[in-house]
């Protein structure tokens, strides 16, 4: 592996052209946090007693609501514990540094005043704008705020359910009513022009993009309008219709879009452009009571080591329920992974991939220092790693950076003695300084 790799082991993730632009904080951020949140919060996966298969913000189309029953929910939806300051703290306190909303998810209801009446500020009780408070909360804690946004819409008169089923309509993939694009175009277009200049997205998470009716299959003049909103905005690659699937990355250069998008899953390698794994904490990205499959603090904060050792970033949901508040299994995992990035986050934060994945763990790269992320303790503590060309100059833990630890340079390897007090069990960190890397 180290022959194919650049002289010191290390991709080279982007040419030298590319720093210095406007994806440069994304890329050095690292991790945000996914926020699904909307109507679909309030029967939270269930439908006249039963309890809805699937994901919780598609409850619309997998229990068959129509339009009309399913707008009942906005006249519940009351968060009334909503506090944008005590979101923006959670997801800072767990190293987040930016969080992506959904503004409109494929329902077609909108969490910000926008100019039809379906939506948080004319249809629920509630009758404030949500994103707002959120936007001026994350600009006060230093976060970036950005908004996904459906381009399928099954709300909107524009688009039809793909079939009848028992008298009851399915709404994915929706068709379009002839001669109406270009309405429904103008229609989200006016959403987007508010997201940019009255809410200050910084990313646009485009979602939604696969029915045939999508006239922008490039996405290219959608996102060159976009930019011409706000040269410095970044856009994901589902603007247009370039995506290949939940592997997230597009066909060919020809689509427009930023960054690929891995759903719910972390390409196997490192990948020399700009990526981004969206990923849940249990099973759906909308709350759903029922679902209590969480995975584990210890594999969230690996996914985001190995994600960084890819090059990519970690965007990991969050499914407020109704009254406002983050579910408690989510508020512990975001704590613990706090706890862990506040000691070892500079690992991280603007790191480089790395091109070799030892069977130990992870390795990502700042400038001339190397870290190596331990999830699988060596034997007899003796960590090895193949033999760069650069000679180092010190190795120590990066939890306690005045210990020293004891390196073998070898000509093919280097063995490093790891003592057994400095096991952290989720991943061990060690810091390697080499010269003139
Ligand atoms: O259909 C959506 C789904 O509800 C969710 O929003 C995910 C998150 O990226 N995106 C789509 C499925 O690919």
């Amino acid at each position: 592996l180290l022959a194919q790799s650049t002289p010191n082991g290390f991709a080279q993730v982007r040419s030298e052209s590319q720093q210095g632009d406007r994806m440069d904080w994304w890329r050095n951020d690292r991790f945000g946090m996914f926020i699904h949140w909307g109507l679909y919060a309030v029967p939270a996966g269930e439908y006249q007693g039963n309890d809805v298969k699937g994901i919780g913000e598609w409850i619309m189309d997998k229990a068959n609501i129509p339009r009309e029953e399913y707008e009942k929910y906005a006249s519940q939806f009351d968060p009334q514990s909503f506090d944008a300051d005590e979101w923006v703290r959670i997801a800072k306190y767990a190293g987040m540094k930016y969080i992506v909303i959904t503004s409109k998810h494929h329902d077609g209801f909108c969490l910000f005043d926008s100019q039809t009446d379906y939506d948080i500020v004319d249809a629920t009780p509630y009758k404030k704008d949500l994103l707002k408070p959120l936007s001026e909360a994350c600009e006060r804690h230093g976060l970036k705020f950005c908004t996904y946004y459906s381009i399928m819409d099954w709300h909107h008169d524009s688009q039809l359910p793909s079939s009848e089923n028992d008298g009851k309509p399915k709404w994915n993939p929706t068709r379009m009513v002839e001669g109406q694009k270009q309405a429904y175009t103008d229609y989200m277009k006016e959403h987007l022009r508010k997201l940019i200049v009255d809410y200050n997205t910084h990313v646009l998470w485009f979602d939604g993009e696969w029915p045939s009716w999508w006239t922008d299959a490039d996405g290219k003049s959608l996102y060159q309008w976009l930019l011409a909103l706000n040269p410095n905005l970044i856009v994901n690659n589902r603007v247009g219709a370039g995506r290949k699937g939940m592997g997230g990355f597009s066909k060919e250069d020809s689509f427009a879009g930023d960054f690929g998008t891995p759903e719910q899953e972390i390409p196997a390698t490192g990948v020399d452009s700009d990526w981004e794994s969206c990923m849940t904490m249990n099973d759906t990205w909308g709350f759903k009571a029922s679902d209590e499959n969480w995975k584990s603090s210890e594999t969230l904060i690996r996914n985001l080591i190995d994600i960084a050792s890819k090059g990519g970033n970690y965007l990991l949901n969050v499914g407020p329920k109704a009254d406002g508040t983050f579910p408690q299994a989510s508020v512990d995992r975001l704590r613990a992974i706090g706890d862990w990035m506040s000691v070892n986050g500079e690992s991280l934060y603007g790191s480089e991939a790395a091109l070799f994945r030892p069977e130990w763990g992870r390795v990502t790269r700042r400038g001339g220092t190397l870290y190596l992320h331990v999830f699988e303790w060596p034997a007899h503590g003796k960590l090895t790693l193949p033999a760069l060309r650069n000679p180092i100059r010190r190795a120590s833990l990066l939890a306690t950076p005045e210990t020293t630890l004891s390196v073998n340079q070898g000509n093919e390897q280097w063995v490093i003695d790891v003592p057994e007090s400095a096991i952290d069990p989720i991943a061990t960190v060690i810091t390697i300084d080499v010269q003139g890397m």
